[in-house]
């Protein structure tokens, strides 16, 4: 085994250059850094000149009334203007907004900035007749179609704030997250496509309904499956009634600086979904300015960000991001298949290509045959974010897909935060597999102890961040204490991000997985992302996790899922053992694993987040949690299964 293969996080040393011509073209060049340290506020106001605005801001940033912040006080602006009009204003119009690429083979739709505007311009118009007024909430319930932008922008335009609800979800969670933001109106489609066939999302839209009581008046549905669905003409309007019908002038309001933009719910600590509330000139001003330099966006550039709208790498590096800076993107309405990918890479030639380490591992699982058949030669860049990367898939993604050219910029942020935070700067910063690096240029970030004093180099702790940024979240929806208590109040003055992290001999930042997710065995700290990375530098493992299991002796037990890879078979007899010893080496006896199941799949959220709450139940012989949120909730039953058979 070579030496590479059996690096783990923590010796992780390889290091990989910017290209020189990336280098030298960069958007942004290391001084950012020093600029943004001798003024915050003037480099983000800086930043905000990116967008148009209908009145500038007197005030940058009002902090008076922490936590709270405003950003652009007294600016005013329109979130759709800025990502559709001004381009089409500008002489873009003809330019390709989206390449929109269905999942049945030869269904595809190219749409241009100017197309776009129109059809933004009359959505705005169907909704302002179905009575949506600015400040009213509407949900969106839709697939990965063109309609789900075109939604979010005539809801911004009219400065009715959306809250995008992601289609896997269940009836329920559609149900509550309409009514804890009291919701009149619901977007949806009649279904989507999933895995070669038409899957309905209208009945769950029903169902929902009926669980509001009389919350929701209408129900705009997009026709894209064709099939049947259930109507109730006092309620339903079908979309290509209401918006084909609308006409296309629509004069757009500009909206306060904080008029708020949309609320994306995600999952707590406990039971109920927190609404994020984000708000529209600090955010645009963040995601705009975060899409430009982290990817290094050029005029000629293809963009795809693989993540479903239903979340927030949807919201900031589909929707709002790439369109205020009038990118050209690619849209799939698919989940990740052998080779679909690599062909939309070949065929639109795909420059910049962002997507989840999980994905990453499936592809490792299914071997490299598959992308080396495509012609991948248009990518320069490549972008991972949802969880660590651990070294092997960084370096595979890196060889594999970007052929050993193409920078990867690992990006650490959160729902909460709005934009991307801690990255590479692509024309600046020397990769290291593994590590997110650093705070972008006008971010504050530290690793602190439980005192909240800063670790310093070498060592590891909790990610905070010291200073109030454009994008982050405003509050959670109709609940400020709440805001307060989950992210400000451990130590006055500093968010807590929820993850661990470390810094390494050159103060670059390596995240560690969330806090919840560290585990204490016999008084040991130790990193459920350090334990899965060994695991994955094993060649017969293709992805794992791990959680900590309750133990009586030593308090914590480390007990990991693994799945191996196609070439590995069975991996034989003595398979567990040989990745027990396998870890030992890698990181030492104490974090050997006291139980390894071989499994099938691992349960995971759409949005790629393995859920170790589910595989905690399994390894404590617990009846299985909520499985609501998983992208397939069948998985459970495979690792069930398998328990048995574990040693
Ligand atoms: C954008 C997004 C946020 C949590 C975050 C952290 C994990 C995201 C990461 C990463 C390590 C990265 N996370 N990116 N961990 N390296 N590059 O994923 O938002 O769904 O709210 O999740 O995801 O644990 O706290 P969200």
């Amino acid at each position: 085994m070579s030496e590479q293969t059996l690096s783990n996080l923590m010796q992780e040393n390889r290091r990989f250059e910017p290209p020189a011509d990336l280098a030298a073209n960069a958007n942004v060049k290391e001084e950012a850094y020093a600029r943004a340290d001798a003024d915050r506020e003037a480099f983000w106001a800086a930043a905000a000149e990116r967008l148009d605005w209908g009145r500038k801001w007197d005030q940058v940033l009002d902090w008076t009334n922490p936590p709270f912040a405003k950003w652009f006080v007294g600016g005013t602006l329109n979130a759709s203007v800025n990502c559709v009009d001004r381009h089409v204003e500008a002489g873009n119009g003809d330019k390709v907004a989206i390449h929109w690429v269905g999942e049945p083979d030869d269904d595809a739709r190219d749409i241009t900035y100017a197309q776009l505007k129109d059809e933004v311009s009359r959505a705005a118009n169907a909704l302002t007749e179905l009575g949506v007024r600015k400040g009213d909430r509407v949900a969106i319930y839709m697939p990965m179609i063109p309609e789900v932008v075109v939604a979010m922008l005539a809801c911004a335009r009219l400065g009715a704030p959306h809250t995008v609800v992601f289609g896997g979800f269940s009836a329920d969670a559609l149900a509550s997250r309409i009514t804890d933001c009291e919701a009149h109106v619901v977007i949806t489609a009649d279904g989507g496509y999933r895995r070669g066939a038409a899957s309905a999302l209208k009945p769950a839209v029903d169902e929902a309904v009926a669980k509001t009581g009389d919350l929701v008046r209408s129900v705009l549905v997009v026709r894209r499956t064709g099939q049947d669905v259930d109507w109730d003409d006092s309620r339903d309007v079908w979309w290509h009634d209401a918006v084909d019908s609308a006409s296309a002038e629509h004069e757009p309001e500009m909206h306060d600086s904080e008029h708020p933009l949309y609320v994306m719910y995600t999952s707590g600590t406990t039971g109920k979904p927190k609404g994020i509330l984000h708000t529209t000139g600090g955010y645009l001003t963040g995601t705009s300015y975060t899409h430009w330099s982290v990817f290094d966006l050029k005029d000629d550039d293809v963009y795809w960000c693989t993540a479903d709208v239903g979340w927030v790498t949807g919201h900031s590096y589909m929707a709002y991001g790439p369109l205020a800076n009038g990118a050209t993107q690619v849209m799939y309405e698919g989940t990740p298949e052998k080779g679909r990918w690599w062909k939309i890479v070949q065929d639109y030639k795909v420059s910049i290509f962002y997507t989840a380490p999980t994905a990453i591992r499936t592809f490792m699982k299914q071997g490299r045959e598959i992308p080396d058949g495509y012609d991948m030669s248009s990518l320069r860049l490549l972008g991972s974010v949802g969880e660590p990367i651990n070294p092997e898939a960084y370096v595979w993604y890196r060889e594999v897909i970007g052929g050993d050219r193409c920078p990867v910029v690992d990006t650490w942020w959160q729902t909460e935060t709005g934009q991307i935070m801690i990255s590479p700067l692509p024309g600046v910063t020397a990769g290291k597999p593994g590590s997110a690096m650093k705070a972008l240029p006008g971010i504050a970030a530290d690793v602190v102890d439980d005192d909240a004093k800063s670790v310093g180099n070498g060592n590891g702790g909790y990610l905070v961040l010291k200073e109030p940024w454009p994008a982050m979240l405003r509050t959670l929806w109709g609940d400020d204490q709440r805001f307060k208590d989950t992210y400000w109040s451990r130590w006055p003055g500093l968010y807590f991000a929820g993850d661990g992290a470390k810094l390494d001999e050159d103060g670059d930042i390596w995240l560690l997985g969330r806090v919840d997710d560290v585990m204490n065995v016999s008084g040991h700290r130790l990193s459920t992302t350090e334990i899965e990375s060994a695991l994955v530098s094993h060649p017969k493992v293709a992805e794992a996790a791990v959680v900590g299991a309750a133990d009586e002796t030593t308090g914590q037990a480390v007990c990991a899922f693994v799945i191996l890879r196609d070439s590995a078979g069975d991996g034989g007899e003595d398979i567990v053992e040989e990745l027990r010893r396998h870890v030992a080496k890698e990181i030492g006896a104490i974090a050997k694993p006291r139980q390894i199941m071989v499994v099938p799949e691992l349960p995971k959220t759409r949005s790629g987040k393995i859920m170790r709450r589910l595989l905690k139940d399994v390894a404590e012989h617990r009846e299985v949690g909520d499985v609501t949120t998983l992208a397939d909730s069948t998985v459970m039953d495979l690792i069930k299964g398998k328990e048995g058979s574990a040693s």
